[in-house]
Parts: structure tokens; sequence; C-alpha cells
């Protein structure tokens, strides 16, 4: 009886959603229209930012660094998200006292209801679920605002291994879940980012994907941490040469020429030739060169980072599925 009540709710928002958006799109080529890109942190620094005591080792503060999940495109135009981000191995989540992943919820998700992130050891599946609603404001187009916005989603944290070195890098990336229904029941639990009115329309069109999520997962942004080389090391091997040459009675040319090669380090070469003749009474002539050449070290050596492969996605489904199709309906409830 409250389902049917539910069910007709549901469908009656999936329909005003529809006919509103269809009728702005026809009236005004400016519609409000969800374009979701969201985005994670792409860090990159130098060992000696990272190490910033200069003591050469890394302590746990300098290997911990907060990652943004930050979303742009919606600004009151989503209300529902549940999506999966992936941690490479070496990365560690850092957890509160009770063992839950250490978070800070941004002003994107402040006017919604719940907020929840999961974790799961074994599979490193970071799961971001946020439910909120449907405002009585619309926008200036007819257009019906919701309770997400654009900005920071969440805030969350995580270490890098004590054997960070230079050239390394760590990958957090996006992942599209879905929970079969053998694990989930009734029918597939799949990941959102969306509107309640977008996936009741998207169910109701017998769609997987509903066109708001269809976006945001065609155009997010993984992020990453990686450590520049900086350091410098091994010898550079440079040579310079000098020749001078000075003759004629009137005019002293000189010629130096300096070339310097490195593999790894900057490197400056002065050459200084200097001549002077004295031929027939003419005034001295001095040439001073002066050529540097600086190479820059590029290194391109990565260590220690195997991707994520699907084969590990697959491992993890049941468990981080369970996890997410927990979550999915913990959401379902609240919005009940
Ligand atoms: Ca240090």
């Amino acid at each position: 009886m409250k389902k049917n009540v539910l069910k007709k709710t549901v469908a009656a928002l999936a329909l005003s959603a529809c006919c509103a958006s269809v009728m702005t799109a026809a009236l005004s080529a400016s519609a409000v229209e969800a374009a979701p890109v969201l985005s994670l942190s792409q860090i990159s620094k130098k060992f000696s930012e990272i190490d910033t005591n200069g003591d050469g080792v890394l302590s746990e503060s300098e290997r911990t660094f907060d990652i943004s999940m930050d979303v742009s495109g919606a600004q009151r135009l989503w209300s529902a998200m549940g999506i999966h981000v992936v941690l490479d191995d070496g990365l560690t989540l850092v957890k509160d006292d009770v063992g839950d992943p250490q978070t800070t919820w941004g002003g994107a998700v402040k006017g919604n209801a719940i907020n929840s992130a999961m974790y799961n050891d074994s599979t490193k599946n970071l799961f971001i679920a946020s439910a909120g609603k449907m405002l009585a404001t619309k926008f200036d187009d007819g257009t019906t605002q919701w309770s997400g916005q654009d900005g920071t989603i969440v805030t969350f944290t995580v270490t890098i291994p004590e054997s960070a070195k230079p050239g390394d890098k760590w990958n957090l990336t996006y992942k599209y879940g879905v929970t079969p229904s053998t694990v989930a029941g009734g029918k597939d639990t799949r990941d959102l980012f969306t509107t309640t009115a977008g996936q009741a329309a998207a169910d109701a069109a017998g769609k997987d994907i509903d066109d708001i999520t269809n976006y945001a997962i065609n155009n997010w942004s993984n992020g990453y941490i990686e450590i520049l080389d900086d350091v410098t090391t091994s010898t550079s091997t440079s040579t310079s040469t000098s020749t001078s040459t000075s003759t004629s009675t009137s005019t002293s040319t000189s010629t130096s020429t300096s070339t310097s090669t490195s593999t790894s380090s900057t490197s400056g070469t002065t050459a200084k030739g200097t001549t002077g003749t004295t031929a027939k009474g003419t005034t001295g002539t001095t040439a001073k060169t002066t050529a540097k050449t600086t190479a820059k070290a590029v290194t391109t050596t990565k260590a220690g980072n195997s991707p994520k492969t699907g084969v590990a996605g697959v491992a993890v489904a049941a468990a981080g599925l369970v996890t997410a199709a927990g979550a999915a309906f913990v959401l379902r409830k609240k919005e009940d």
C-alpha cells in the first residue's frame, strides 16, 4: 500500500521533471541541465616538498594527504549519489576512532540529509553516498532545483607508503559499481549520480543508467598522488673545450665554445678563452664567451605501481557490492 503511493509519487516527480525539462528546452536555448563533472585531487610534489623537515625520511604526517572529491556542472541539479573510488595498492585510507573513513563533508552536500562513506579494506573500494531532496525553489526557466550543489562533496585522507620515493605514483580511480541481482536481490543495484526523478525516469524507460549518471561516468576525472623526481644523483659528465686563436696585426678573434651534456642533473659550464696579441703594437683583445647549457633531468621511471585491473574489481564484487547495496538500501529507506 505504502509502496504504491510511493511509486505514484516518484512517477509523478519523474513526469514533472521530464516535462519541465522538455518545455524549457523548447522555450529556451539556455535551459538548465545537469552536466556533472566529478573530480579527485591530483597531487604532484617534489620529494623535497613532501619531506618538509628535510631529513630524507618521510614521517607519517609527511606521508599523509587529503583527497578532495569535487563536482561541477550540477549546481542544484542533483540529489542522489553512490559512487566507488578504488585506491591503488600502496595507499592506506585513514580512519577515525571507530574505524570509519575519516571524512569531512563539503559544501556540495550540506543540503543533503544523508552522507556516508564506507571502505572495504580488502578491495580498497571507497563508497561515497549522499542523498538529498527536491527543493521548492526553481530556476528562472522553471527547472526544478535539488539540494545537491557544486563544490566539494567530501574530503578523505590517505597515506602513501614509507618506501615512497621520487617517481612513484598512486592512482585514485572512480568506478561505476554494479551489484548483480544475485547478490542484491530483486534487480541490479547500480551506482549513480543523479536526481530521484532522473532515476525514476530511467526506470520507467527501462534504462539501466539515467542520463545524468551517464554524463557523470563519462566525464569524471580520476585522482593521483605523484612524487616528482627532484633528486640530484649520479655524476654528470661535462666536457668543456676552449679554443682561442689569435692572429693578424690588427684584430683578435677569440672563439670559445662550451658544450655540456648531463643525463641527470643541471650543469653549467663556463669556458673562457683569452687571447692577447701584441704583434705590431696593436692593442690586445680579450674575448670572453660564456656558454651555459642546462639539461633538465627527465625521469620516467615508475616503480611498484601496478594498475588496477578488472580482475581485482571482480574479486571484490561480492564484499564491496554488499556494502554498496547496503548503502543503497539505507539511502532508499531514508528517502522513503
Ligand atoms: Ca622528513
